[in-house]
């Protein structure tokens, strides 16, 4: 800064969560706490079988209990042409089953009552005939020859395949392999888990009968996207529907699809003339909203002696449940899987993937993780080290060997994503050297002697965050964008507007410091609000990391718009020519002389009381930026374990996380991100599993059989960093919000598997409990 003046720096800061007052003290104002007069409550029956067609459901006996006021069936649905609605990637869920349920948990009715106990006791009161039908509970099962078709209710279908897909070049992956000195082959599962935030979902609708106004409070990443749904979806004016997210207790992508319950309760207020509450219990959760994973993948890597890769194949089938419900863009039909070639300059790949329909809850995107390459990078991360076993080299001096190269960048991978910046060997050093990696090894051979295993795991990963650019991605034609919208009072103060939505990610407090960044209004000044379809710009929600690199950016964009406005009513209140005049960060002073100055509040002033002729009063602006690329973070974890011998169990003994997402905006938020992150990591690793019995009942349906962490189990994280900036985004800022759970998963695998590979043991399928690293010592001839 020059003479006279320095203005605070805003990036960099751990400022305090602004937001943290209200939900520390109780404040906080979630769907739950929003009560309507004369609202009524609504439960859901969902079906027991997993595979059935519904003969006949009677609702007399509940419509007769005291306090019901409706029961709503998929035939009523039906009449309204409610029945189904669409799913984010263009296919159909039904709202209400009318011929047939597909999984265990579906909605297959509801009650309205006046409190929320008898409409869940009137459930019992109806009866529902099933005839069950044989269940579908694998995707290779379902894509035999002769398997039950699930989605008979689509005239065309006549199998259970959703989608076959390839990326890369065939031809040129073969010849890389005729080629190679070694190939190395891995297949493994990424089971089926579920995001399970402590918030369930749940909404208030509210039809006004005289207005027609809908407005609906709901557990929403993606309020304006809903928005557009429910218009589509109900054939409602777009303008009398109005979508409210207030306070948001977790979503990790399980609060991006639209549920059923959301459609029926609003139907229900607009056929009752009464605001409706549903709030989802927690079986409800987890058996039948969007899961994430349940990714078969089998892969080869063509190596040349030396090590150095020359070519990736890999096959993928997913299990999509009964309907594909991805949340994702839509030309890519397994999102961003192929960006499986992770941080390693790998000339060829080819990626064939396949979807496929089974009797289990659709949804498919969420949990921390943009678009699928959680489980790209799970598959590289693991399918790294076994090559590095394999050629008998250091899975570190392996991944060195291959990494892209800082002056590659920007790198179009043999995919055909152009990673943005990136230096991963850096990363990995800092990594070893935080771990002290060659005295841990050095133990790990001692440890080996004495009868003791130690298992040491890395991952180097890569993340693409960020959708848009538009050109590329949409959501149901919807472009990948998003919005800003600025407006600085009389007195200097400002309202940022933001299309996307935070669920505890603090934006209230990161986005006010772009503001303090650009234009110097101190963060506590500037008032965040997003949610509120009605009071915000359209932007496409919060997910895939997406709200830095995209509404991130047009909040800078915007604040721009408004300095360059605040020089001209600075040089008018000055009396300057507007070049004279130069930008100290929160302020103009006039070159030469700099005791002359207008702050920013001052110009915000001028824009209302003393503001040229000719030009237009106020300062407020909007912007939507379209991002030209994706921003690509990368980082390098690496995990110590111990495994006990005689019991199987394993216990981390050091977690190092180096990440690097560009320049930081709030490092205290960052490194929150990142340790949440890699608790859910450590989860999938070790307990977290949804799965089926042969009948398709779903176990895990509760939080004593769906295992989280509590503090207790979460091993303690040393974090560092790297700044790599994002060339492309205003404030070379790269996503956050998903790395330590896209990266650390591979990481603690490697390590438990680290400890017995000495014993020739490659895989351990996730979650490792005890049981499986016990069968795998007594195989191996380790167990004690
Ligand atoms: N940030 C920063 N500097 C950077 C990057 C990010 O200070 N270089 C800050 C951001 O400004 C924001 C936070 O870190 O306050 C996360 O930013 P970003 O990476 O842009 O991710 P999003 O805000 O889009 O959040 C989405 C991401 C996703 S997809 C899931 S899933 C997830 C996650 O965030 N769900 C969460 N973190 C979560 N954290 C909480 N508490 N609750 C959830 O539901
Ligand atoms: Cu896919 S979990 Mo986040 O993208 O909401």
């Amino acid at each position: 800064m020059t003479e006279g003046h320095t203005a605070e720096h805003w990036l960099g800061r751990s400022v305090k969560r602004k937001e943290d007052d209200r939900f520390l003290q109780g404040r906080g104002n979630y769907v739950d706490d929003i009560n309507l007069p004369g609202m009524l409550h609504m439960s859901i029956l969902r079906s027991p079988l997993a595979h059935a067609r519904i003969s006949s459901i009677d609702t007399s006996a509940a419509e007769a209990l005291p306090g019901v006021v409706a029961v709503v069936t998929g035939e009523l649905l039906a009449q309204h042409n409610l029945a189904w609605m669409p799913t984010l990637s263009g296919d159909t869920q039904a709202v209400l089953a009318t011929d047939k349920v597909r999984m265990q948990g579906q909605e297959v009715a509801c009650v309205i009552a006046e409190d929320p106990y008898v409409a869940h006791d009137a459930l019992e009161l109806i009866e529902v005939d099933y005839d069950p039908l044989p269940p579908v509970i694998t995707p290779q099962q379902s894509l035999e020859p002769g398997a039950p078709v699930i989605r008979d209710d689509k005239e065309d279908k006549h199998d259970n395949r959703i989608y076959h897909w390839e990326a890369g070049d065939k031809e040129a992956t073969d010849r890389a392999f005729e080629q190679a000195d070694r190939v190395v082959e891995f297949s493994t599962f990424y089971p089926r888990c579920h995001p399970a935030p402590m918030e369930t979902c749940g909404c208030v609708a509210d039809v006004n009968p005289v207005t027609g106004k809908v407005t609906i409070y709901m557990t929403s990443q993606a309020p304006h996207v809903h928005r557009t749904v429910f218009a589509l979806v109900t054939g409602l004016p777009e303008h009398q529907i109005q979508i409210i997210s207030p306070d948001i207790g977790g979503g990790f992508g399980n609060k991006v699809p639209v549920y059923p319950g959301y459609v029926v309760a609003t139907a229900a207020s607009l056929l009752i003339g009464r605001p409706v509450k549903w709030i989802e219990d927690r079986t409800g959760n987890l058996i039948s909203t969007g899961f994430a994973r349940d990714f078969y993948m089998k892969g080869a890597l063509a190596l040349r002696s030396d090590g150095k890769m020359l070519g990736l194949r890999v096959n993928m089938l997913s299990d999509q449940g009964y309907a594909y419900a991805d949340a994702q863009p839509s030309k890519l039909r397994a999102g961003l899987f192929h960006i499986v070639t992770g941080s390693y300059d790998i000339p060829a790949a080819h990626v064939v993937t396949d979807g496929a329909y089974t009797n289990k809850a659709p949804g498919g995107v969420a949990y921390r993780c943009s678009f699928r390459v959680t489980e790209a990078s799970f598959f590289i991360e693991r399918l790294v080290q076994t090559a590095a076993y394999e050629l008998g080299v250091d899975p570190a001096e392996l991944r060195r060997r291959n990494f892209i190269r800082p002056e590659q960048f920007p790198y179009t991978s043999a995919t055909g994503f152009v990673y943005d910046s990136g230096n991963y060997e850096q990363a990995m050093d800092k990594a070893l050297e935080m771990l002290g990696y060659e005295d841990l090894k050095a133990e790990q051979a001692r440890a080996r002697e004495e009868g003791k295993l130690l298992g040491i795991g890395l991952a180097t990963f890569t993340e693409v965050v960020g959708a848009g650019p538009s050109k590329d991605y949409d959501i149901l034609g919807l472009k990948m964008f998003d919005s800003a919208e600025l407006r600085v009072h009389p007195t200097g103060k400002a309202i940022l507007k933001i299309g996307v939505q935070t669920q505890g990610q603090g934006h209230e407090t990161t986005f006010a410091q772009i503001v303090a960044n650009e234009l110097g209004i101190p963060p506590q000044d500037v008032l965040v609000q997003h949610g509120d379809t009605d009071n915000t710009p359209y932007g496409l929600g919060t997910y895939a990391s997406r709200s830095t690199p995209t509404a991130g950016a047009a909040t800078a964009m915007v604040s721009r718009k408004l300095r360059d406005k605040a020089r001209q009513l600075a040089a008018h209140v000055l009396e300057v020519a507007p070049e004279d005049l130069e930008w100290v960060g929160d302020r103009f002073q006039v070159k030469g002389a700099p005791d002359r100055q207008t702050t920013i509040q001052e110009a915000a002033f001028a824009a209302y009381t003393n503001h040229p002729q000719g030009m237009e009063a106020g300062l407020e602006g909007v912007t939507y930026y379209d991002p030209p690329n994706m921003t690509y973070p990368f980082g390098a974890y690496a995990v110590a374990v111990e495994v006990d011998r005689g019991t199987g169990q394993w216990k981390v003994k050091r977690v190092v996380a180096v990440d690097d997402c560009g320049v930081r905006i709030n490092p205290m938020i960052v490194e929150g991100q990142i340790m949440g992150g890699l608790t859910e990591g450590f989860a999938m690793a070790a307990m977290e599993l949804i799965t089926f019995d042969e009948l398709g009942n779903c176990i895990g349906s509760n939080f004593s059989d769906y295992l989280i962490p509590t503090a207790w189990e979460t091993p303690k994280f040393e974090l560092g960093e790297t700044v790599t900036p994002s060339p492309h985004h205003p404030i070379g800022a790269k996503g956050v919000g998903e790395s330590a759970t896209v990266g650390s998963p591979a990481a603690f695998v490697n390590a438990v598997v680290d400890a017995l590979a000495h014993a020739g043991v490659r895989e351990l399928e996730m979650p490792i409990g005890p049981d499986k690293v016990w069968k795998a010592l007594a195989e191996a001839g380790l167990a004690e």
